[in-house]
């Protein structure tokens, strides 16, 4: 097992990774920016080093300073969390070069599920269903037109570099293509310097549902079951749960052996997560994979008692998978609610400041995941998730109404936060009654 490891990351992800290494006996590097001097994963880990000024370009995104701070403290693997550089291939290429475990898929995975319409089309290839569409990338208008006439109206048109909804339009007949497609593919060379898009039928009022799965060097992977992370504003998941009331166990079973033989497909190692799009009819199609511990990882440790972080660190050591598919029983049912500083009344505005009260809820079947605290400033450079309530309970009833009365008791106060908002939507009816499709916030709340 590794001695040392160095978290390349900040915020309650960098605390969760160092409480699992702390857990197994590992001791911590943590890495700040001038902005996160005074930051909680700084004082927790072991060590910790400055690695630059607050904009992320200069610190948390720059390898080079990372990998220095890695081989002079002589940490033997980085763990890089979400987003940064979790999934940048070249940043696993450089890690390997330093003789430095990174924990996560190869450097080769990463790349190949980045490219979506190669990850789309390695899917198909590997007989797991994705929407009808086109399976070779698309680079011209004409191209395009022809083929989404013979895919059907109306059509997704999405960028292969893209990802979390950016150079994604929808058409709705051969009328409105040709505008969408340039449109589309502009945003995509403009942020992506890709032109590189492909096709799909759009699917009305999808669900957002997701397995988990974790594979290790062995070649053996699992799945933990499924999220539905259909409550979402402008890609940004809101609420997560697990499991989906949505499937059924037919349903279930089948979308778990699919996440399975999609991650088999591409030799995955580490936790990873198949994306599905779930239909009216109760079809499901593959959408996206993420090679990455995932922001909403805790549902699934709730339901299935499984540490993600745990295993993620074992693999990367070598070991084999904790748990056989057949011990994995999932359990019970398990909510998470992102809390943002922002001002849903000004279009959810990031509002970043300093925490002048807090009080943190506890309690049977309560996980708060967070590394703010009083007088804590919240630094405007980074996300504006502070924090993420986790309950589990026996149903979703029961994990509903605890999450209500665990909100009910969270005190924040100095900074603006969707903690009201997040109140209303678990008194929703179609909330209550599950009813939620990815249109659930623009149709309960009038917005985009
Ligand atoms: C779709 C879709 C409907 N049909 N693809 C959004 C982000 C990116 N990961 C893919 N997305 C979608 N792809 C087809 N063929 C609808 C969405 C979508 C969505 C998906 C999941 C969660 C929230 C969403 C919000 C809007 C659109």
């Amino acid at each position: 097992m590794f001695q040392k490891i160095l978290i390349a990351n900040r915020g309650e992800i960098a605390v969760r990774i160092i409480r699992a290494c702390r857990e197994m006996g590992i001791k911590t590097v943590a890495v700040y920016s001038e902005a996160d001097r005074e930051a909680l994963h700084a004082q927790l880990a072991d060590e910790a080093i400055c690695i630059g000024p607050a904009a992320p370009q200069e610190s948390y995104l720059n390898m080079e300073r990372i990998l220095s701070a890695t081989i002079a403290t002589k940490a033997e693997a980085i763990h890089p969390g979400f987003g940064f550089l979790s999934e940048n291939s070249k940043f696993v290429e450089m890690c390997e070069k330093c003789n430095v475990a990174f924990i996560g898929p190869s450097a080769e995975v990463i790349h190949k599920m980045g490219n979506k319409s190669e990850a789309r089309k390695t899917m198909m290839e590997a007989g797991v269903p994705v929407v009808p569409g086109t399976k070779e990338p698309v680079y011209n208008v004409e191209e395009a037109l022809e083929a989404a006439k013979e895919i059907g109206f109306p059509i997704m048109i999405k960028a292969s570099s893209g990802g979390g909804g950016k150079g994604m339009r929808i058409s709705e007949s051969p009328e409105d293509f040709v505008e969408n497609f340039n449109t589309a593919q502009r945003e995509s060379v403009n942020a992506f310097a890709d032109d590189t898009m492909y096709l799909e039928r759009y699917v009305r009022e999808p669900r957002h549902i997701e397995v988990q799965i974790l594979g290790d060097k062995f070649g053996n992977v699992v799945q933990l079951g499924e999220r539905d992370c259909s409550i979402q504003r402008r890609h940004q998941k809101m609420i997560e749960e697990s499991p989906s009331c949505a499937i059924d166990q037919a349903t279930r079973e089948k979308m778990g052996e699919t996440a399975v033989r999609a991650a088999k497909a591409v030799g995955y190692e580490s936790a990873g997560t198949i994306e599905f799009l779930l239909d009216k009819s109760g079809e499901f199609f593959f959408m996206e994979m993420n090679t990455r511990i995932q922001v909403e990882h805790p549902v699934t440790e709730f339901v299935s008692g499984v540490d993600l972080v745990k295993e993620q660190i074992r693999i990367a050591a070598g070991l084999p998978l904790s748990v056989e598919q057949k011990d994995i029983v999932m359990r019970g049912h398990a909510i998470e609610c992102r809390i943002n500083a922002e001002d849903p009344s000004r279009n959810f505005m990031p509002c970043p400041g300093t925490i002048e009260n807090i009080h943190l809820p506890g309690g049977n079947g309560v996980r708060i995941d967070t590394a703010v605290f009083n007088g804590y400033q919240i630094p405007p450079n980074y996300d504006s998730m502070i924090m993420k309530v986790i309950v589990y309970d026996k149903d979703r009833a029961s994990a509903i109404a605890k999450m209500r009365s665990t909100l009910g008791e969270v005190v924040i106060e100095g900074v603006q936060t969707n903690l009201d908002f997040q109140y209303d939507i678990l008194n929703q009816k179609d909330f209550i009654e599950g009813n939620v499709t990815t249109d659930f916030i623009p149709e309960h709340y009038n917005m985009e």
